[in-house]
């Protein structure tokens, strides 16, 4: 096993030399942490076990480590593989947690089947949360009722409270985190069998992106200043004039006029803003790295285009030597198709995203596939039994493509070292 010369920590984004990572004590009378209230005593260790595990004070064996800053967990992989992270951002009730949650569950069968990558939880006690979603969404066998995902909250078991500093308490959000490596199957497994990546992403509450809400003590969204790519999750639904060009089209309850309309461009805006500072950007220079317009809930606005379905086989293909490749092309070409319908509708939302970044691509996709209804509770509800995502990992499969060399086979002719030749660690 190699050990990395940097991490850098999915809760608090430190970036600090692996020997630095703190270990986690394991004997029940060492619960005094500095920084955790009532957490097991971060320390770091003087002797270990031939397995390389840390002997606490107290003698007993530990295997968690922590961050040397925050002193919150961190995922052993981190410790041997490179970690990327992504940010979904966008407003409240634009989809984020169906998005996160359908192209997930999607990830984990199309990485294995038709881009050999494993995809399994890093830390699946921290995965919980993504896991019971899945669990409501599509693995559930009672197709009697209707069932929903809550709104996210801006804090609650997504969050940690940590002292930073004697008197101050920063609030720093859980990252759900996945380890991604090379099956024997794949393309550049001869060559480079031990690499693979760890990735991270939040959900966060639509809220935390509006203006004001991030702060010194809450920087829950400073995820975007760190990302190697940015999946702004636009709904068309939330559109004044898709909603009015949509009326009497779509049953879909959320085009239906009652619906409050929301201003989805400043939420980019303020994205663009907090990134500037956050990088040191000058206030007109656009951000290099790609900007991914997911344009979700298709199944509803999907009148508005010539298409009634949008089909995987336009972007995987397989080619005469059997390894399945994203076409990278046509999702430009397509990309350019959904802009212009976009800009028809939406003007400010392409001009936010221009102004943005540099490298901007619309993907359409539906988590659901289907509309959700109203709910006793007044909730908006599933069947689970209805639910059929549509494109929901075509965003993360692009993701990963522009971010991480190697991994995923394209046609890309910028991604040529995607294709096998080379896979450099970061
Ligand atoms: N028609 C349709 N509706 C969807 C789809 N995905 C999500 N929705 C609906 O959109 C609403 C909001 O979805 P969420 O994923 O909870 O939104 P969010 O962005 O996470 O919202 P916050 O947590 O409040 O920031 C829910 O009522 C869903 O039923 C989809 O693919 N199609
Ligand atoms: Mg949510």
């Amino acid at each position: 096993m190699s050990i990395r010369k940097s991490v850098t920590c999915p809760h608090c984004w430190d970036n600090f030399p692996a020997f630095d990572l703190m270990w986690i004590a394991h004997h029940p009378e060492l619960d005094d942490d500095s920084k955790v209230s009532g957490g097991q005593r971060r320390f770091l260790p003087t002797m270990y076990d031939v397995h390389g595990n840390a002997f606490d004070p107290k003698g007993e064996v530990c295997s968690a480590l922590a961050c040397p800053r925050c002193h919150l967990e961190v995922p052993r992989d981190l410790v041997e593989l490179p970690t990327t992270f992504f940010s979904i951002l966008g407003s409240p009730s634009s989809g984020k947690s169906y998005y996160l949650t359908a192209a997930l569950y999607k990830l984990r069968t199309t990485l294995a089947q038709h881009f050999a990558l494993s995809f399994e939880d890093s830390d699946p006690s921290a995965n919980q949360r993504v896991h019971e979603y899945e669990g409501t969404l599509f693995l559930n066998s009672d197709h009697s009722g209707l069932v929903a995902l809550p709104k996210t909250e801006l804090d609650g078991d997504l969050y940690a409270s940590v002292e930073m500093e004697p008197g101050r308490v920063v609030t720093l959000p859980q990252p759900f985190s996945f380890r991604m490596r090379l099956l024997p199957e794949h393309h550049n497994y001869k060559r480079i069998p031990q690499n693979g990546r760890v990735f991270c992403l939040y959900d966060n509450a639509g809220e935390h992106f509006l203006p004001n809400a991030s702060t010194a003590n809450s920087p829950g969204t400073k995820h975007l200043a760190v990302s190697k790519a940015l999946m702004f999750v636009f709904d068309p639904t939330q559109h004044h004039t898709v909603r009015k060009k949509l009326a009497g089209q779509a049953a879909d309850p959320q085009v239906n006029s009652q619906a409050r309309s929301t201003r989805q461009d400043q939420i980019l805006t303020e994205a663009a803003r907090r990134i500037r500072a956050d990088r040191g950007m000058a206030p007109e220079e656009r951000d290099k790295r790609p900007l991914i317009v997911v344009v979700t809930k298709f199944d509803a606005w999907s009148p508005l285009v010539s298409l009634s379905q949008l089909k995987l086989s336009w972007v995987m293909k397989r080619g005469t030597d059997g390894v399945v490749r994203l076409d990278v092309e046509q999702i430009r070409k397509l990309s350019d198709q959904f802009r212009k319908v976009i800009q028809k509708y939406c003007p400010e939302i392409v001009a936010a995203a221009d102004a943005f970044s540099e490298d901007v691509v619309f993907i359409p996709c539906s988590a659901l596939g289907c509309s959700p209804t109203k709910r006793e509770d007044g909730m908006l509800a599933v069947n689970p039994g209805d639910i059929r995502p549509s494109w929901a990992e075509v965003p993360m499969l692009y993701a990963i493509h522009r971010s991480i060399n190697g991994l995923i086979a394209s046609t890309d002719a910028r991604g040529s070292k995607a294709n096998g030749k080379k896979m450099p660690k970061e």
